[in-house]
């Protein structure tokens, strides 16, 4: 078995077990626990929770690797490998009710930084829909045993998500940039979940996605589904997905939408 494909049982395992705990939590009643970068950006009881149980199960199944959460922060490891996880992605929608959001955890070589780590496995685990879309580096992207391939763009226009940050202050921005992209698109949609966007667009459910302001957890794993299901990724910095902007979608759609975003 290779590295690659052991890292991803290893990831599949535990986001299955996490999403459990999660849906359990979400079902017993959300306590808000805290605001972060804004009164929109909540932390609930079961991220902190949720976080937890996977750093500690990562820990006793690979001592030593390093690991980078939404909720606890960054640690070097000793072994090259890094987990990068979002407990709840979709936090939300998580507190709303809204069937919406995900386990996301992937590993990468490399420093935890997305201008340079590969990403070798990935998993996004709905737990309310039961959906896990998992991914391996040269092993493609699945969900269950169907093999995801991105689509192709119609003469209607791209079926495009994006997201708006917490922060009110990038929301005319936002939508300045989405008045640039309706002409492109048949339409959009604001799932609320970058993961979830991720694998949607690896699934062939949406041609493209598109924001800027997400953190390296809410794409680690969804950008790797997306490159194993024969997409394009682009966005800043570096021109690849990170917190400048991240791009995704079918190769001859990529550069119609790229050429209409400023980043
Ligand atoms: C969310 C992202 C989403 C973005 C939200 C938020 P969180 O992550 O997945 O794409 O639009 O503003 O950042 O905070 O739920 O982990």
């Amino acid at each position: 078995m290779t590295l690659a494909a052991d890292l991803l049982d290893i990831a599949t395992r535990i986001a299955r077990d996490a999403g459990a705990l999660a849906h359990r939590r979400r079902q017993e009643g959300v306590t808000v626990a805290a605001t972060k970068s804004a009164a929109a950006d909540i932390v609930t009881a079961a991220d902190r929770e949720v976080e937890a149980y996977i750093r500690a199960e990562l820990a006793r199944e690979r001592p030593g690797d390093g690991f980078f959460g939404e909720e606890s922060g960054a640690e070097e490891g000793e072994t090259g490998i890094t987990w990068v996880v979002d407990p709840i992605d979709g936090t939300v929608n998580y507190a709303y009710g809204i069937p919406a959001w995900a386990v996301s955890i992937a590993a990468v070589e490399g420093p935890p930084d997305t201008a340079s780590w590969t990403a070798l496995a990935g998993v996004v685990f709905n737990p309310v829909t039961g959906e896990l879309f998992r991914a391996s580096r040269g092993g493609g992207a699945w969900l269950g045993d169907q093999r995801l391939a991105v689509s192709e763009v119609g003469p209607a226009g791209g079926l495009i998500a994006t997201g708006f940050g917490y922060d009110p202050a990038t929301h005319a921005p936002a939508l300045e940039q989405l008045s640039r992209v309706m002409p492109i698109a048949r339409d959009v949609r604001r799932i609320g979940a970058a993961s979830l966007d991720l694998a949607s667009v690896a699934a062939g459910r949406m041609d493209a996605y598109y924001e800027r302001g997400t953190h390296p957890w809410d794409h680690a794993a969804g950008a790797l589904l997306v490159a194993e299901a024969g997409g394009t990724l682009g966005g800043a910095p570096g021109g690849r997905p990170g917190r400048g902007m991240v791009i995704a979608a079918g190769a001859e759609f990529f550069p119609v939408l790229e050429a209409v975003l400023d980043y």
